[in-house]
């Protein structure tokens, strides 16, 4: 039985790999961080007694920026594959912490290196680092390829260009099977509440519900690579079983506006939507519903913009070349862009279905903070 750590478990990718790796028969090992609530929720699913025979999905307390906890965890798993999917992964609040997040996802990927050279692990153990579309930053050319130079363009991305380039180094000097993923933006039902795409679908669910009236966003100009997280866990499991450990691309090749993202949500739950002004004064008013579900005003302001979800630095177009991938993995997604909005908004719409329910019925729903 191959055994897999992963870090960041708990998070979107984490919890769609671990049920991969599962499925595939492997033995599962994940880290948490400990946190003042359960901050399992995505993974709780996977969940087993650890009081019972052949468990084969554990947890494990840890933190990528503490050294000895990482040595500890890997002499006592002596993992054949290492997930590093652990990071301070939110481009924005990177420049609210950028000390943490070179900490956590720079420094991070040296430490389970370094703990991989000091246990002796280099020829047995193979590591997958997650590498990101946001090294390309400002656009050089496109669409992006494994040769397009990085101009990364956030503390995060900065940090995310150091663990690429130690991955690589570790490789070539010390011969060891470590492989970059420059995964584009991939999404879910999963995806963490205030990255766009989710922030888009939950507030789109609750205006069709009555529950919210309007959604502030950012640059709506920002066009991203958007795909399924689902197809994107099946890709590095791909990238760790070649013959030869090498650098991939992982992309759908379409990209998308974050206006266009709006308006594909709000036409899932029938409500057309069309875009007025320019910049800051940008704004979306609805101009048709054809579900008798929804009760929605026509010519309702339902999106504006709001400044202060600007970034310092700006990445303004993301297009990836998966020609790599496509041939050489064989990895072509089973998602394209309205088949991953549909699941998403159907999620959420559920979701906030149950919630109104509850806030009907007298019970406080949680704050919610963007
Ligand atoms: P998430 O933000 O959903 O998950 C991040 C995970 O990392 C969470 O489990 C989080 O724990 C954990 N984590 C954060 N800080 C630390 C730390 N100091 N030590 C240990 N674990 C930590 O990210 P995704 O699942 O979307 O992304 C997975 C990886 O892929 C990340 O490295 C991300 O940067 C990268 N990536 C993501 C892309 C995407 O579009 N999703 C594209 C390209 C790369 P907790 O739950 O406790 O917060
Ligand atoms: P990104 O994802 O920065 O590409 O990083 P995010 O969804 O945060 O932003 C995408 C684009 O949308 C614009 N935008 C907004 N973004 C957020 N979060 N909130 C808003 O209100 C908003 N309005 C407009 C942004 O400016 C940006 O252009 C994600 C993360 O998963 C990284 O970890 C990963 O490496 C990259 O994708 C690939």
């Amino acid at each position: 039985m191959k055994i897999a750590l992963i870090t960041g478990i708990t998070g979107q990718d984490g919890a769609y790999l671990a049920d991969l790796l599962l499925k595939k028969g492997y033995e599962v090992h994940g880290i948490k961080r400990r946190s003042s609530l359960f901050n399992t929720d995505r993974i709780d699913h996977l969940y087993q007694d650890p009081h019972e025979k052949n468990v084969r999905f554990k947890l494990h307390y840890g933190d990528l920026s503490d050294s000895t906890n990482l040595i500890r965890i890997i002499q006592e798993v002596k993992p054949d594959e290492i997930y590093n999917l652990g990071a301070m992964s939110h481009v924005k609040v990177s420049f609210d912490t950028p000390e943490y997040t070179a900490n956590a996802d720079g420094i991070g990927t040296l430490r389970l290196l370094e703990a991989m050279r000091i246990l002796g692990l280099t020829k047995k153990t193979k590591i997958y680092q997650a590498s990101t579309s946001e090294l390309y930053g400002l656009v050089q050319a496109v669409p992006q390829s494994e040769t397009t130079p990085f101009y990364p363009r956030s503390p995060y991305a900065v940090a995310k260009m150091y663990a690429y380039w130690i991955t690589v180094n570790y490789r070539e000097a010390y011969g060891m099977f470590a492989c970059n993923g420059i995964l584009f933006n991939h999404e879910s039902p999963l995806r963490g509440e205030t990255f766009v795409t989710r922030k888009i679908t939950r507030a789109v669910s609750k205006m069709a519900l009555g529950l919210q009236d309007n959604l502030f966003l950012g640059n709506l100009d920002a066009r991203r690579d958007w795909g399924h997280a689902k197809d994107y866990v099946e890709a590095m499991w791909l990238i760790l079983q070649q013959e030869e450990p090498e650098d991939y691309v992982i992309a759908t090749g379409v990209t998308t506006t974050v206006r266009d993202f709006v308006r594909m949500s709000f036409s899932e739950v029938g409500i057309a939507v069309e875009f007025k002004g320019e910049g800051v004064d940008e704004k979306g008013y609805v101009v048709s519903c054809s579900n008798p579900d929804y009760q929605i005003e026509i010519g309702k302001e339902v999106v504006a913009v709001d400044p202060k979800y600007f970034r310092p630095t700006e990445v303004d177009l993301l297009i990836g070349d998966p020609t790599k991938s496509n041939t050489k993995l064989g990895w072509k997604p089973k998602y394209d862009l309205p088949m991953l909005v549909k699941e998403m908004m159907a999620s959420d719409v559920e979701h906030f279905q149950k919630e109104k329910m509850l806030q009907e019925a007298g019970y406080r729903v949680k704050n919610q903070f963007e």
